[in-house]
């Protein structure tokens, strides 16, 4: 028999290839060095620097799996997983960032967008010189976008978008918005357009006083009337399925993503109770703490095991959209548990920032409630299982 490697159950690594290894490695070394030193403060102060984009872009992490030839990385699905993995080891935040920009920005204008779209915006989104976002909720159309009240009005040359999209990752600092709203010129079909910073009648104000995801910038998106040419209009796709085909993406790098915070909260929690001492013994040695890192390991090991698999089918060319329904829910909602108890483990040292794992408990309160919530995903299931849809 072999060791137990507590840190790598199913040697998951083993399972990679040398190319995936070496995107973990990078995105591990840059989270390591760049993003730790700065994210309590970041969360702090509320403030997101807007040079990891240039960072993360430079080093290759933003629309890891868009074809090089528009300035993506042209990395496979498992890659991007990884990515997503390490970032979210420091911060979800800073993996929203990532994730937004590549799965919810490039990927919708890499897969439905124009050329002369791909070739303005692609390049620009990948080095991070450009900042995107993506608007579908709203105020009133949170779980079921279907019913969004944002509109767009044909007029000569292109069309006139109104409405108010409402708790958008990055919309204040962005230079390009991707919205979805309902067309009077295809029958009332949700359609995609770009819009970008500057346009009149556009606005983007920041959400304050979050007490989640406080390192990631958050906003609104206010339309009045905004003018966007026709050029702007996203070609090859419309109906609902447009912002799915986005979020299939951005929620199967979130299963990834969720499991790499709830790696740090597990790790911090074994390392802090085989530290401190109470009873004379180091709270390791209690029944009770070797339970919680048992259960702990047990789901992190078999959340990443079913994210490789999905990873793998997807790079296969099969997206079956309920599996990442059912790993998106799973990891996020485990990682939160995990983070939760581990910091119940850390004692009053848990609700300190030093100690990190509080930071991730708050921050997996918004992970497990956007791009589809626990229960949403548990009723997307259950449609599949009985062929009856319960929403
Ligand atoms: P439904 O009837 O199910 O479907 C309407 C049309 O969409 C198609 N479709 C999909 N296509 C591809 N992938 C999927 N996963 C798809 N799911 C549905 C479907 O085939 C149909 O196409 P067509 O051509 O027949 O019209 O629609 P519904 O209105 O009944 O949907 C119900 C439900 C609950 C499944 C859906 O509305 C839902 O998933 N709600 C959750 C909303 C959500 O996830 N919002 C995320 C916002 S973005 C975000 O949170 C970003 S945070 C990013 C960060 O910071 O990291
Ligand atoms: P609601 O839909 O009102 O849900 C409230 C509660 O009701 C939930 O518990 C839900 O599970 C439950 N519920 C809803 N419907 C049913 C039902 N039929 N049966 C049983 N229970 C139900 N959106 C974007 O478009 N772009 C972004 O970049 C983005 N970034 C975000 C960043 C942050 C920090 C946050 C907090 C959210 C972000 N979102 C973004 C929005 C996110 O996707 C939504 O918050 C999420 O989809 C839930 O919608 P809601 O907030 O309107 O909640």
């Amino acid at each position: 028999s072999l060791p137990f490697d507590w840190a790598d159950p199913f040697a998951l690594d083993a399972q990679l290839s040398d190319e995936e290894r070496m995107v973990r490695d990078t995105a591990e070394a840059y989270a390591a060095e760049k993003l730790l030193p700065r994210v309590k403060h970041a969360y702090l102060e509320e403030q997101f620097d807007r040079e990891i984009m240039n960072e993360m872009g430079a080093l290759g992490l933003l629309g890891a799996t868009v074809s090089p030839e528009y300035g993506g990385a042209g990395l496979n699905y498992v890659s991007y997983g990884l990515i997503a993995r390490a970032v979210e080891r420091v911060d979800s935040g800073y993996r929203s960032a990532m994730s937004v920009q590549s799965s919810l920005v490039m990927h919708p204008i890499a897969a439905y967008g124009s050329e002369e779209q791909k070739k303005k915006y692609l390049p620009r989104l990948a080095s991070g010189e450009w900042v995107g976002c993506f608007g579908l909720t709203e105020p009133d159309a949170g779980s079921d976008p279907g019913s969004m009240r944002t509109r767009a009005k044909k007029v000569d040359g292109g069309y006139l978008l109104s409405g108010a999209k409402m708790w958008i990752t990055n919309s204040p600092i962005a230079d390009v918005f991707v919205v979805w709203a309902k067309s009077d010129a295809h029958d009332g079909k949700i359609r995609g357009f770009l819009l970008e910073k500057g346009m009149a009648g556009l606005s983007a104000p920041k959400i304050r006083e979050k007490l989640s995801l406080r390192a990631s910038v958050t906003g609104e998106i206010v339309m009045d009337n905004v003018e966007v040419p026709e050029a702007n209009l996203l070609p090859q796709i419309q109906g609902l399925g447009g912002p799915f085909g986005c979020l299939n993406r951005a929620r199967y790098g979130i299963a990834w993503g969720s499991m790499g915070a709830a790696e740090a909260c597990f790790h911090a929690a074994r390392a802090y109770t085989l530290e401190r001492k109470q009873f004379n013994r180091p709270l390791a040695a209690t029944q009770l703490v070797q339970l919680k890192l048992a259960n702990m390991v047990t789901e992190i090991a078999m959340g990443l095991q079913a994210a490789l698999r999905v990873g793998r089918r997807l790079d296969e060319g099969e997206l079956v959209p309920e599996t990442i329904s059912l790993i998106k829910r799973n990891n996020c909602g485990k990682a939160l548990e995990i983070a939760r108890i581990a910091r119940d483990m850390h004692g009053g040292n848990g609700i300190s920032a030093e100690f990190q794992v509080m930071r991730h408990a708050a921050n997996l309160e918004t992970v497990n409630t956007y791009e589809g919530t626990h229960d949403v995903h548990a009723l997307i299931l259950g449609r599949a299982i009985t062929g009856i849809a319960a929403f």
